[in-house]
């Protein structure tokens, strides 16, 4: 095992269950003894998560507002969290990440790709995760797993369109970085979409030893 600090991120659709993902790479990095913890996006800082209640709960949005603001957000938390907690040497795991602004801001909202890749590298810089995990799911298993949730926020209630575009966002995501985002089948059961998670952050060539 190497003793660099980590940075995971998970990304998905809505329904993809993120939430019982996080709890199985809490479970293997406390088996490691690894110093780490978990955050999210939009979000992650007290001024990313005053940002996150603009984003989720304002009636509506212009979608370059949006954009923007996702990216004030992931200013805050990549400065004042991410990149301390990795030079410190503890490991972040954090429930989405730059991939979903491409995905949701770029190919869901159809705002400039090349703009957004700016945004990135002003924001993000070198602080790219290591490992990726993308639970897809197909939009409509996902829509009506996060349905039997409570009130949907602002951008749960896009249509079906919206949430294959975003599909096809990962895609392109994955296909241009196969070897930090692994893909997770996660139309399958709980159980089994945990089965890959192991197997994906135990055969992660960063970090196990040949
Ligand atoms: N966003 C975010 C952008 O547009 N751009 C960005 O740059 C960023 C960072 C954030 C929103 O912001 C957008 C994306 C989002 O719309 P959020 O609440 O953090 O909002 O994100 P959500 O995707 O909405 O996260 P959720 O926690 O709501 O979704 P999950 O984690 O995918 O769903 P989860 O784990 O709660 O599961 C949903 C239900 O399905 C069941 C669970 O028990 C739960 O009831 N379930 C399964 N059932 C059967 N089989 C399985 N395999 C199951 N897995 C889970």
């Amino acid at each position: 095992m190497t003793t660099k600090a980590r940075f995971i991120t998970l990304e998905g659709s809505e329904g993809a269950g993120k939430t019982t993902a996080l709890n199985t790479i809490k479970n293997q990095l406390e088996q490691w003894q690894v110093p780490f913890i978990v955050t999210r996006e939009p979000g992650g800082e007290v001024t990313a998560e005053l940002i996150r209640d603009i984003l989720l709960h304002t009636e509506h949005l212009e979608a370059m507002t949006e954009l923007l603001l996702m990216f004030a957000a992931r200013n805050e938390h990549v400065k004042k969290v991410i990149r301390p907690s990795l030079d410190q040497g503890t490991w972040v795991v954090s429930d989405r990440f730059v991939d979903a602004s491409f995905a949701y801001q770029g190919f869901g909202r159809k705002l400039d790709l090349a703009l957004i890749k700016q945004l990135e590298q002003l924001t993000v810089g070198n602080t790219q995760p290591d490992l990726t995990l993308w639970l897809d799911v197909r939009p409509e298993i996902g829509l009506q797993r996060a349905s039997s949730r409570s009130e949907k926020d602002r951008i749960e209630q896009e249509n079906i369109d919206f949430f294959q575009r975003i599909r096809e966002g990962y895609l392109n995501r994955q296909a241009q970085h196969p070897k930090r985002i692994k893909t997770i089948d996660a139309n399958q059961s709980a159980q089994a979409v945990q089965e890959q998670i192991i197997n994906q952050i135990q055969a992660h060539e960063y970090w196990v030893k040949p």
